[in-house]
């Protein structure tokens, strides 16, 4: 199995630009994909793992968060669900010559791409304090380290557990549970970077954090209305439920500062029309919104509802729906009265027509859903933005009735439910309180941090120990700089990875790495092989079995390394049988069944064959489990962003052969980049106001409020048909831009899609060989 790593070229010494693509999906796509996972797996073990993924006895994608319809195709996979498959089931391994040959220094200043193409991690690796390599050790030196290190803490809360949200249900639990019987409820995790401002705004105002729409909902819609999200690369299977809406009436809108394909476009590789036709036009109406501009957009849009119903009152707004269910209407109707157009039309670069073609659309569809992800939830005003999102909603009634709800699409595959397993650092009390009687210990009540102050914990010398279950936290997280110097600080970082990433090459004092198996490979365990489970975007939990042989054979599942390290850490402290829970899966899921509410009787009700879906209140009876009961206008103050001339607003998105700090290539079909990611698109306009070149070569300073100078240097020009004074660049790369202080307000994810940039010319790079 341990093949020489291929040569790559991670560098942008090839790039190549041409036109974006308007259509996403289609034939291109099918191309793409096959030989993608094919490639990496090998023809057998490649058809093996496509044709269980996603159906009802296999393993779920570890893409995204999208559902899967109740009636499964025989292919029920994307290109990029496809791309992930063949990430995580190629053939290749690390060898253990590799951690002689690389320093951890030298692994430093390799790309993303680079170190994810080196393979599959096989064996728990050590590098000592005093010394820049890695070498293997033994699980059990392993386990023995992280129990030495974190027990000579001082305080619990000196050590953090991040959690990625590719983890199982059943990792999950098993890891709050040990991080709160060490005594910690540090738990940060990816959420705290991705949908905490769409959790915190619909728990304020609908009592509950998670979409209220289900899969079926979509085709029942007249109106869908797509914000800050690209589909097409990001949940390509939402473009078919999307384009079955669109067959069944719905008229959809994308609001979105850059032309995205497949919203604007879209060919079905699931149908022969989609493979040669030229698809479907799916969006009726786009609005090229400028970065931010959501919360005035979404002001105006309930302002000319309400004037509607001034003119012709009784007919606009459902009263009925006001009256009994909502709080706040009236203070948010004498709000809005107040609103600037002007300022309206500054924030979001519109026209005034546009808007009131949306209110139309809106007044005049019965049935409204509301979807978005990381173009609303990373700003500094994300969390009011959605709360505006549930004003409109509620004025109509929209939610609770089917073809209805707003929809936060979620990301990684498995974040909603490491939620629900209590993956959160502010879990509440009657949470506690249910651990506390299953498990009879106390677990502690004050509430931990979240990523962002994770990082300025370390920094402050406050957290000594980072435990990570999967995820690349110093690569993820804002200023890169920042966080690696507060990694650096640690006395132990423990990352739990399927590959190397930046987070193994940024070490503390002494840093661990242990392999662990993926979501297609048979977990087996002294009782037998396991499954585990998993919940999507839309509350259904399912099962998830990998079909494929281990590619490390001596790398542990999640739940088992979760469990060892339990039990050297805690040895008898708290009476939890870790070895049982990690030899038979169903007995965490007993455990489950009795604390999480929804789960009850879960061992039963997940064997048969759809899983189940959780309750949710607002969605199935319209209870709102709010303190009072009812869903909640609120009223923002409207704040928007003013740009200094001379400069532009940035926002950092994901390419379409990236998951996240993951890089499967170094092109951007879609946007028509190949071959290198170290670009910065500007509409022409704007080039041409700064008398920058298309295709030249800038610096990229970012302007905080701290005054330091932030720095991204050469990156090529491209311009790009994106909204003006708007600018995107591809994350992680860009995140040594994004000030660690510059988050969202009151849910502390880093906003990095508003950052302030100045652009200074500067020579093209000189490629090394
Ligand atoms: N292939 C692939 N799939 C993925 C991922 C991946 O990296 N690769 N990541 C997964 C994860 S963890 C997540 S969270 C999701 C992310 O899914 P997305 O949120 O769709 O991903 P981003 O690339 O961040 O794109 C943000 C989109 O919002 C738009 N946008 C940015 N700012 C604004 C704004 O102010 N207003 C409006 N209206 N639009 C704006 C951008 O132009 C872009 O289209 O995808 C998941 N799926
Ligand atoms: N500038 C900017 N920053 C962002 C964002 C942005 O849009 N712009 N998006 C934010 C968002 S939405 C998110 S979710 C975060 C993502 O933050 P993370 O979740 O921390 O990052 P990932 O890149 O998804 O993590 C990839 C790593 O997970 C490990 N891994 C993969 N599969 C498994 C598995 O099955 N088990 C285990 N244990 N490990 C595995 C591999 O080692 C891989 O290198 O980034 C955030 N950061
Ligand atoms: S839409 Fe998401 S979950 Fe579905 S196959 Fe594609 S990547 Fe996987
Ligand atoms: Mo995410």
């Amino acid at each position: 199995m341990k093949r020489k790593a291929p040569e790559v070229h991670d560098s942008d010494v090839r790039l190549a630009l041409g036109r974006p693509e308007r259509s996403a999906a289609g034939l291109p796509s099918l191309a793409e994909t096959i030989p993608r996972a094919f490639g990496e797996m090998g023809a057998g073990r490649g058809w093996k793992a496509l044709r269980a993924v996603n159906q009802k006895d296999g393993y779920d994608c570890m893409g995204c968060a999208w559902p899967d319809p109740a009636e499964r195709k025989a292919a029920e996979f994307c290109e990029n669900g496809a791309k992930a498959i063949g990430w995580e089931a190629g053939m290749l391994t690390v060898p253990t010559a590799f951690w002689a040959e690389h320093d951890a220094g030298s692994l430093a200043s390799r790309t993303e791409y680079w170190l994810g193409q080196q393979g599959r991690l096989t064996e728990p690796v050590y590098k000592p304090e005093g010394s820049d390599h890695y070498r293997p050790v033994t699980w059990d030196e392993a386990f023995g380290i992280i129990a030495r290190e974190l027990n000579g803490l001082d305080s619990p809360d000196e050590a953090a557990f991040y959690t990625s949200g590719r983890t199982s249900n059943e990792a999950a639990f098993v890891y709050q549970l040990f991080a709160r019987a060490y005594g910690s409820n540090n738990l940060p995790d990816c959420s705290n970077m991705c949908h905490e401002s769409s959790g915190l705004a619909m728990t304020e105002t609908i009592g509950i954090g998670k979409s209220a729409v289900s899969y079926a909902d979509f085709a029942k819609a007249e109106l869908i209305i797509v914000m800050g999200q690209n589909p097409g690369t990001c949940h390509p299977r939402m473009l078919t439920a999307l384009e079955e809406a669109k067959q069944a009436g719905a008229a959809i809108v994308a609001v979105n500062p850059l032309p995205e394909a497949g919203l604007i476009n879209f060919r079905n590789p699931q149908r022969v029309r989609g493979l040669i036709g030229r698809g479907t036009d799916l969006a009726d109406q786009f609005l090229q919104i400028r970065l931010a501009g959501d919360m005035a957009l979404l002001q105006a849009v309930s302002k000319r509802v309400l004037d509607a119903e001034d003119a012709a009152p009784g007919t606009v707004l459902d009263h009925r729906f006001i009256r009994q269910h909502c709080r706040g209407f009236e203070a948010f109707r004498e709000h809005l009265a107040k609103l600037d157009d002007e300022e309206v039309l500054a924030a979001t670069g519109l026209g005034a027509g546009e808007i009131d073609e949306l209110a139309q659309r809106y007044i005049h569809a019965n049935r409204v859903i509301i979807t978005w992800a990381m173009g609303l939830t990373q700003h500094r005003k994300a969390v009011d933005t959605i709360k505006e999102i549930i004003n409109l909603l509620l004025l109509r009634g929209n939610i609770g009735k089917p073809g209805a709800g707003p929809s936060p699409i979620r990301g990684h595959s498995n974040v909603q439910g490491d939620r629900t397993m209590g993956i959160w650092e502010k879990m509440p009390a009657w949470f506690l309180e249910a651990i506390r009687g299953e498990f009879g210990f106390d677990p502690p009540a004050r509430d931990g941090l979240d990523a962002v102050d994770s990082i300025r914990a370390m920094r402050d010398g406050k957290v000594k120990v980072l435990v990570a279950l999967g995820g690349n936290l110093v690569h993820a997280i804002s200023d890169t700089e920042a966080a690696e110097e507060a990694m650096r600080r640690t006395r132990l970082s423990v990352q739990i990875s399927t590959k190397l990433n930046r987070s193994h090459a940024i070490t503390g004092a002494q840093a661990l790495i242990l392999p662990t198996l993926g979501r297609t490979e048979i977990d087996r365990q002294a009782t037998g092989e396991q499954f585990v489970t998993v919940e999507d975007t839309v509350c259904a939990v399912h099962r998830s079995q990998g079909n494929l042989a281990p590619v490390p054979a001596d790398a542990l599942s999640e739940v088992a390394i979760v469990c060892r390290m339990a039990r050297s850490v805690l040895g008898g402290k708290v009476s939890v049988d870790w070895e049982g829970l990690a030899a038979d899966y169903d007995r965490i899921r007993e455990h489950i069944s009795r604390v999480v509410p929804g789960f009850e009787n879960f061992n039963a009700r997940i064997r048969a064959k759809d899983g189940f879906v959780l309750p949710h209140g607002p969605r199935d009876s319209r209870t709102f489990p709010t303190p009072d009961g009812e869903a909640h206008f609120t009223v923002s103050r409207l704040e928007t962003i003013t740009v200094p001339p001379g400069r532009l607003l940035l926002q950092t998105v994901r390419s379409h052969d990236q998951f996240n700090t993951t890089t499967y290539s170094m092109n951007d079909r879609y946007r028509g980049v190949h071959k290198g990611r170290m670009v910065l698109f500007v509409h022409p306009d704007d080039l041409a106001e700064l008398g920058l070149d298309d295709g030249g070569y800038v610096d990229v300073h970012s302007e905080a409020a701290d005054g330091r100078d932030r720095v991204l240097r050469q990156l090529r020009l491209v311009a790009y048909p994106s909204a003006k004074g708007c600018a995107t660049a591809y994350y992680p790369e860009a995140n040594v831009l994004v000030p660690l202080d510059s988050t969202a307000e009151g849910s502390n994810t880093p906003a990095s899609k508003s950052v302030v940039i100045r652009l200074e010319p500067a020579a093209a790079p000189a490629f090394g060989a």
